[in-house]
């Protein structure tokens, strides 16, 4: 910790929203530097509670105030939100009446980060920026660099910014919500992976969601790293402020031209940090190196491998890491065969894109749909995908915006609506599946939905899904 930091905290009143994972980081690290902090949350469960009395327990200076989001405790002179406090929040009307300024975690783990720590490798995107975080971190490993994959994937930016392991350069995926309270935040370089409508109940507009994702290329020093196919993406780069010689390069599973990253031949190959870009590339990895080789992850495979060479990664490190790197759970997750139907598990899939993308890679489907829609309309999504679908299972809260939009775009589509949003409900609807599978077919969980309706995270909701098909699995053997 620097005398600098110490000096500007010192007693200082911070109000903190938010005892989650974000806000009890901050007030740690804030009460730390000698600030005196109060915690403020909307909830007051026994959870919140038992969290609330182990933290002002463990640190002197930090507060906590349960039941009550909305009022700014008195003499705040900085306000430090978690990331999912909407704008609109009572508690920030407040601190603007108040002269009050609002900002993030991840602002504050900007500002507290020494002259020598490690820079940033920002990953952002609607779909695939857990995926390409953890890609580009493994691909850094495999260069023999100290990284870590942290920020919105789980790990809360302060605490390795603050911690004792010494990093070489940090994968950090960064929300929508996140980079909306991290004004000051420069990365070294970052990609905008692709951009579709999600969260627009939190910005209140796709072009303010945009423009927040567009946040993560202020600044960049070397590389702005975009996707050729999605040209929001592009747009997003052209009007950002970066610093002198930082370039723009694209990514594409077509074949790359100069300053970008693609495919040729089943072989990744870079056309943007090669010497004479022109006439020169270079194989970085084989299509079959990527896991799973689907097209929308090849994708992320080459947005993390354009940081990586953006680092200044040899190729083969780009190999190496592509081949170690292995998805997580409930991501197009294959659970198990029963009587000639396939099960996937993509319970990850919590918006219309990250669906779409789900459902492109399947030729004859029963899709089980259906949670929180977070303002969504999933006509598109339905009009695109309508041929593959056999039947659709609709579970969850706002099931019934599906459900129109298959009467509008594939009225032939048989459509189960279970009308049911408790956490029990998976079973039925796996049930229901079956009963519309044919041999040969996959039985997907892509809900285009968020699961909090329902079920705790989309985590659970996978496993509920995955616990049905082996029932189901066991009842059939
Ligand atoms: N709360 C209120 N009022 C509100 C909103 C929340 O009182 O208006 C309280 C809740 O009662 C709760 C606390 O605030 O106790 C939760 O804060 P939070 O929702 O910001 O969650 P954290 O636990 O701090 O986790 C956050 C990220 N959560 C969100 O962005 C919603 C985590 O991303 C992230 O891993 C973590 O910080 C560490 O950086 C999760 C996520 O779902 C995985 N992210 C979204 C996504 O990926 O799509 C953006």
């Amino acid at each position: 910790m620097g005398s600098r930091q110490v000096t500007s905290w010192q007693g200082m009143h911070i109000t903190v929203a938010g005892l989650g994972v974000s806000g009890i980081s901050a007030a740690r690290a804030l009460a730390g530097f000698g600030a005196s902090v109060v915690v403020v949350d909307g909830g007051d469960s026994e959870a919140l509670r038992e969290k609330a009395a182990a933290l002002e327990s463990s640190l002197e200076g930090v507060r906590v105030r349960l039941g009550d989001g909305d009022t700014l405790p008195e003499g705040t002179e900085l306000i430090v939100t978690s990331p999912g406090w909407k704008p609109t929040s009572p508690l920030f009307a407040a601190a603007a009446e108040a002269g009050v300024d609002v900002v993030g975690d991840v602002e504050i783990a900007w500002r507290l980060r020494g002259p020598d720590s490690a820079p940033w490798l920002g990953v952002t995107g609607t779909n695939g920026k857990t995926t390409t975080t953890q890609m580009l971190a493994s691909i850094l490993r495999a260069a023999g660099l100290r990284t870590a994959a942290v920020g919105n994937i789980g790990t809360p930016i302060i605490d390795i910014v603050l911690g004792d392991e010494p990093y070489d350069v940090l994968a950090v995926e960064l929300s929508s919500y996140q980079l909306h309270w991290a004004p000051s935040l420069r990365a070294h370089s970052a990609a905008v992976l692709n951009l579709a409508p999600d969260h627009l109940d939190w910005h209140g507009s796709m072009e303010a969601y945009a423009r927040d994702k567009g946040r993560i290329y202020e600044g960049n020093r070397v590389a702005c790293v975009y996707n050729v196919a999605d040209k929001a993406t592009e747009d997003l780069v052209r009007d950002a402020d970066v610093e002198e010689g930082c370039r723009a390069v694209g990514f594409t599973l077509g074949t790359p031209g100069p300053s970008q990253l693609g495919v040729v031949e089943g072989i990744l190959v870079d056309r943007a940090f090669v010497e004479n870009r022109q006439k020169n590339a270079q194989e970085l990895a084989e299509v079959a190196d990527v896991n799973p080789p689907a097209p929308h992850n090849i994708a992320n495979a080459l947005a993390a491998a354009a940081l990586a060479r953006a680092f200044g990664v040899p190729a083969a490190a780009v190999r190496d890491g592509l081949r170690a790197f292995r998805p997580d759970a409930h991501r197009i997750e294959h659970v198990a065969d029963v009587a000639g139907v396939a099960y996937v598990d993509d319970s990850k899939a919590t918006n219309t894109h990250a669906a779409e993308a789900s459902l492109a890679a399947y030729e004859s489907i029963v899709w089980i749909a259906g949670g929180l829609a977070k303002g969504a309309t999933f006509d598109e999504l339905v009009a695109k995908s309508a041929k593959r679908l056999r039947g659709v299972v609709l579970i969850g809260a706002d099931r019934g915006l599906i459900r129109e939009a298959l009467a509008r775009h594939a009225p032939e589509v048989p459509v189960v609506d279970l009308d049911r949003t408790d956490t029990g409900a998976m079973p039925a609807a796996v049930r229901e599946a079956r009963a519309l599978a044919r041999a040969g077919d996959t039985v997907l969980l892509a809900p285009a939905c968020a699961s909090m309706d329902m079920f705790v995270n989309y985590n659970k909701r996978g496993d509920a899904f995955a616990e049905a098909v082996r029932e189901l699995a066991s009842a059939d053997g």
